[in-house]
This record gives C-alpha cells, structure tokens and sequence, in this order.
C-alpha cells in the first residue's frame, strides 16, 4: 500500500480543502482506496490475463517463460487484442446505448407520449433530416420527425445500411476504411461481433481484433455519440455561447444545493426546470433556505453548462468532494461514471442519492424511475425531497470553499460557424496565415493515479502558448475552467497569433464545445476543414490527447479519434503493454494504415511538444 499526500493528490485548492475535511470527517475517497489497491496486478495491468472462459482463468508471463499461452492455446498478443476490443466494446456501448435514449426520446415526442417534453431545436431537426436524406417539403414537421427516428433506430440495426452520418466524412478517409475493411456498419452490429470474436476460439489475430476495435469505435464516433449529440440538440436546443462559473464555491451556503451527476440532459434538463420553477422556489423559501441552487457534475453538467449555463460544481475526482462541503441536500443521477462510493460519502452526511435509470440503480440510494411520461412529475418529487432535506443539513458540518471562477461555454459548431459569420474560412486562413498553429481537442476524465487535473491543466497552458487552439470536452472542461482558460482574458496566456485571434472575436483561447459524446462535435469540425480544403482529417493539423483517461468510454473515443485520423495523446496506457504486436500497432503502426496513432507520455510538458511537432508536420505537409 502507498499513500499518498494531499499536495500529491490534487492541484486545486477546493480540492485540497476538501480533502482535510474528509480526513477529519473520516470520509473514504477514491484516493484512499486505490492506496489499498495499489500495487495492482501486474497480469492485469499488462493485459496478459484471461478470464474469457472457465477452462482459465489464464495469465501469460510476460518473462516469456513455458506460462506463454492460455489453456486453449491464446498467447499473449491474442489476449492483450481481446481484452482491448471488449473494453472499448462498453465504451462504445455506454455511448452509444445513451444515443438510443436520446432517440427514444425524440420518438416519445413525435408519437405524443412525452409529457411536456417537446423539440426545441425545430430548424436543427430539418437540417439534419435534410442532410439525411429526408425530404421536408411540404410536410408536417411531426412526419418528418418520425421518419429521422426510424433513421436513427435503423443506425443500431445489423443490415448492412452505412451509419447515417458517415455521409460527413472526407471521400479520403471513406477510401481508408472501406481499404481496411472498417467501415462501420451497424452499431449495435460491430459491438456484439466484438463480444463474438473475443469468444474462445474465434478471432485469433491481435491485429485482426484491433482493426475491428477500430470499427467498433467509429461506430461510436460517427454514430452513437453522433446520434446522442444531435438529438440532444434537437431535443433540448443547439447550445450558443454564454457565461457560467465552476468549481465548489458554485455551491450556496443558504440555499438548498441540488447536483446532477450523469450524462443524459433528458433527467437533469426536467430538474433545471422544476428548480426554476417558482412554486417550487417559495416551498423552499417556507422550508428556510434563499432559494435553490443547481449545479452540474461531469457530463450531465455539461450538458446543461453548455445549454443552460448552469455552474460546474466539479468533475470525475470532485464527485465525493462536493458531498464533503456537507452543503449538498441531494445528487441526482442518470448514468456513467457515478461512483457507486457517493451512496456511502451521502450517508455520512445528509446528503441523498437519487438514481433515475432503471438500468443505473445503486444499492442503498432512492430510485424515483424517470420516463419521458412522467419526467416533469418525478423531476417535481426529487426537487421536493432535496427541499425537505435541507432541514436535515448540519450547518455546523458546512464548509464552501472559496470563490467560484468565471467561464464561457456554449461553443457547437454551429456557434463557432456564425461566430466566424457562417463559414470556416476566417478559421482556415487564421491557420493558414499560422495565426492559429493547428486544433487541439483535450479530452477526458480524472485518475487518482495522476494528481488530479495537473496534466490536464498543464498540457492546455503549454498548448495555447504554443498558439494551438484548444477544444475541451467532458472532464477536462472543469479543469481548464478552473484554471481560467475559459475566460476571454486567458488569451494573455497564449501565443501572440492565437492571442489577436482571440481578442478579435472576444473568445478564450480553449472553447467548450460540449461532453463526452460532444467529441462528436469535434470530429465534424475536422471532416468540414477536411472537406474545405478537400484533404483528408490526417492531413490537417490538428490532434487530441486524453491525458488523465480513466474510462472504456475514454479509451472508444481515443480509438475512434485515431481511425479517423487524429494523432491521440494519452497521459497513461491502456492494458496492452503485455503485447508488443498489439503496443507497436497502436503506437506507430496504425500510423501506417490510418495516418494516426496513439502516443503515450505522462509528462505534460513533453506531451505539449509532441502535439505541437506533429502539427508542424501536418503543416509542413499541406504547404504552410
Ligand atoms: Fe466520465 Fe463524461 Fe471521463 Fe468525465 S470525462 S470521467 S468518461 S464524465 Ni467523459
Ligand atoms: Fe484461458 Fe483461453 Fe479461456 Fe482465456 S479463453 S481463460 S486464455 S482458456
């Protein structure tokens, strides 16, 4: 067991604070187990175990002694493939199985059976159904509705019908895939011939299973995540840019604090509704608090940060943190990267934890099951009990650390496109012009393994100096939002190119554009550069880098940013070092056959540089 110090934990001060009041509440958070787990298993570190059937479970040395296959024959390399393609299997799936929610909703509302939801984003509807293929003309805009939710279902299908939005990328990296044999079909499709191929005796080529990883993760990309941000869009209102703040001190010392934690705005858009809503304001004025303060956590609150802009109270590491301010009534969640430890942190407070999926329950939190029927009702209840338990909160047990800080969010691509007066040639010749070096897409969660948000932070700064425009997503937002890069002022960071940029049009040198499967967004601001300048996405300069990845999502994303091109930093490994077929492959030759690749470097600063010589490469090679 290792333990860790505070100053080793954490960079941030709300953190750092909260950290002193866990130890002194004797609160466990997930620093002080993973001191218990550590050190973890080598096998399973390296890849090299294998619990795919009961002959095993089976470990390779990986001394390269006689303990070189499983019981049935799979070496190394072959396992290393199969434990990989099935973990970025339910990532793709988390994404992409949200996109159906997403769906569901929408085809609720087109067949009435959605209580108050309804589509806010009517233009965006017909744009993208016209971008299908689906005729508008001179129909009910409920009909074509029904017709985009049969398209959408049909992307999860298993005929041999293109993901819809394929349609958005380069002919050059279409060529690519259909060379390779990766293009995906559909996603539902290339997720379960994965859990197929991974079974014993089936897929027996690492290299073979990669590439299909590869294709199972484009379905995600370009499918499931796609899916899930445009129908959210359509659904909840394409976000445009505006003011927010982030970090603990969002939360109010005098009013009851409500936070969502998840992924879905299909719950936590309903809470945002039935907080504003003023009868529900005056029950909580009668019960003694100033008002209700809702606060968002990882993606469901950048979901609604980027809509909304409701503050950030914090991400993946500052989910138990928040609940030790002893300020917090009530969290309610969807799904995904909730830790199952807030049931057990609440419970040393007042704090409740209410689930709402019936496929995301916790053993020992308050399930209130949320459907599109009913959703403004239990959005009502839950709001209700985070107002009678306020009376519960022990005011001596509250402390708020500090001053929130400012940001700006709100930046899809439609945003940016009429930022820049429609079109992206203002951004193209910034880039050209060498104004803007090239785009970085920062993405990604929090691991207690790395102190926490330091890379993230870090590699942004380094970036922006370096006049590299920043795109940050999921986790890394409330990072970057923290250490004020979210702010107009922060173009006093950046380089001088990237800094006139800025000041010209009034944005901070990192834009938000959205969550996880906001990356989505990302790769649709590559295809249409690509597309301007009729080159492929490995061709611009542009990169992505995860550097404080924890999840399978993380690892889908990373795989589907490389096979459409991106060159992807990641600030550890996934499980595959215990292959050195599966390793090379990842790190140069996917290079070879999609023009990207991962590159694994825990120090921030080096990262920095990496991405930037990469950019000038792709430079370099388009002629600037
Ligand atoms: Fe989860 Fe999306 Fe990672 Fe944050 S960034 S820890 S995956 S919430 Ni997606
Ligand atoms: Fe062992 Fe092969 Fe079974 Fe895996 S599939 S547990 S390597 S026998």
């Amino acid at each position: 067991m290792t333990k860790r110090t505070i100053a080793e934990k954490t960079i941030w001060e709300d953190g750092a604070q909260m950290l002193r009041k866990a130890e002194k509440d004797e609160v466990e958070t997930v620093w002080d187990r993973l001191d218990i787990q550590t050190p973890s298993c080598t096998f399973c570190d390296l890849g090299l175990s294998c619990r795919n059937c009961v002959m095993g479970p089976c470990r390779i040395s990986p001394k390269g002694d006689k303990r070189s296959r499983g019981v049935c024959g799979a070496d190394g390399d072959v396992i290393v493939a199969r434990n990989f393609g099935r973990f970025v299997s339910g990532g793709a799936a988390a994404h992409s199985d949200h996109g159906r929610d997403c769906i569901e909703a929408l085809a609720a509302i087109v067949e009435g059976k959605a209580g108050d939801y309804a589509i806010r984003d009517e233009g965006k509807m017909l744009r993208i159904a016209a971008e299908l293929g689906i005729s508008g003309d001179g129909r009910e805009s409920s009909d074509v509705a029904r017709e985009l939710v049969d398209k959408f279902f049909n992307n999860y299908a298993c005929r041999n019908e293109d993901v819809s939005f394929l349609g958005r990328v380069p002919e050059k990296r279409r060529r690519i895939w259909d060379k390779l044999g990766i293009t995906p079909r559909g996603i539902d499709r290339e997720i379960v011939e994965m859990m197929h191929r991974t079974h014993m005796g089936v897929d027996n080529d690492a290299a073979n299973t990669m590439l299909h990883a590869a294709r199972l993760c484009l379905a995600d990309g370009w499918g499931g995540s796609m899916i899930a941000t445009e129908v959210s869009d359509i659904l909840f209102g394409t976000p445009t840019p505006k003011k927010s703040r982030v970090n603990l001190g969002v939360l109010k010392k005098d009013d009851v604090n409500i936070l969502v934690h998840g992924h879905n705005p299909v719950v936590s858009e309903k809470i945002f509704a039935a907080v504003n809503d003023p009868a529900m304001l005056a029950l909580a004025q009668e019960k003694g608090a100033a008002g209700i303060n809702l606060a968002g956590l990882c993606c469901t609150g950048n979901e609604l940060l980027m809509r909304q802009g409701v503050p950030m109270a914090g991400n993946h590491l500052m989910s138990e943190l928040a609940i030790v301010t002893g300020a917090v009534e009530l969290i309610v969640v969807d799904y995904q990267c909730i830790m199952p430890s807030l049931v057990q942190v609440g419970s040393c407070y007042h704090t409740k934890i209410i689930t709402t999926a019936d496929k995301a329950r916790f053993t020992g939190a308050e399930h209130v099951a949320f459907t599109m029927e009913n959703g403004r009702q239990q959005a009502e209840k839950i709001v209700r009990m985070a107002i009678e338990g306020f009376a519960g909160r022990d005011m001596e047990r509250v402390e708020i650390p500090g001053e929130p800080v400012e940001m700006m969010t709100g930046f899809s691509n439609e945003a940016l496109l009429s930022a820049l007066g429609g079109t992206p040639a203002p951004l193209l010749e910034a880039i050209k012009a060498g104004k803007i070096r090239g785009v970085a897409g920062i993405v990604g969660c929090n691991n207690p393994k790395l102190k926490h948000d330091h890379c993230n932070v870090t590699l942004a700064r380094e970036l922006i100096k370096k006049d590299i425009l920043v795109l940050a997503t999921g986790c890394v937002t409330t990072a970057l939002g923290k250490a004020g890069l979210l702010q107009a002022e922060a173009a006093d960071q950046a380089g001088e190119g990237l800094a006139e940029i800025c000041r010209d049009l009034g944005v901070p040198p990192v834009l938000h554009v959205g969550s996880c499967v906001d990356n989505s967004r990302i790769l649709q601001l590559c295809a249409l550069l690509a597309n301007e300048l009729g080159v492929d996405i490995s061709d611009l300069p542009v990169v992505a880098s995860a550097p404080e990845w924890y999840s399978e999502k993380a690892a889908a994303i990373g795989t589907y940013a490389v096979a459409s091109g991106i060159y992807t930093h990641l600030g550890l490994p996934p499980n595959i070092l215990g292959s050195k077929t599966v390793t090379e492959l990842a790190l140069s030759g996917l290079d070879d056959l999609l023009g990207a690749c991962f590159v694994v470097e825990a120090d921030p600063v080096k990262a920095a540089e990496l991405l930037a010589e990469r950019i000038s490469m792709k430079r370099k090679g388009l002629g600037l």
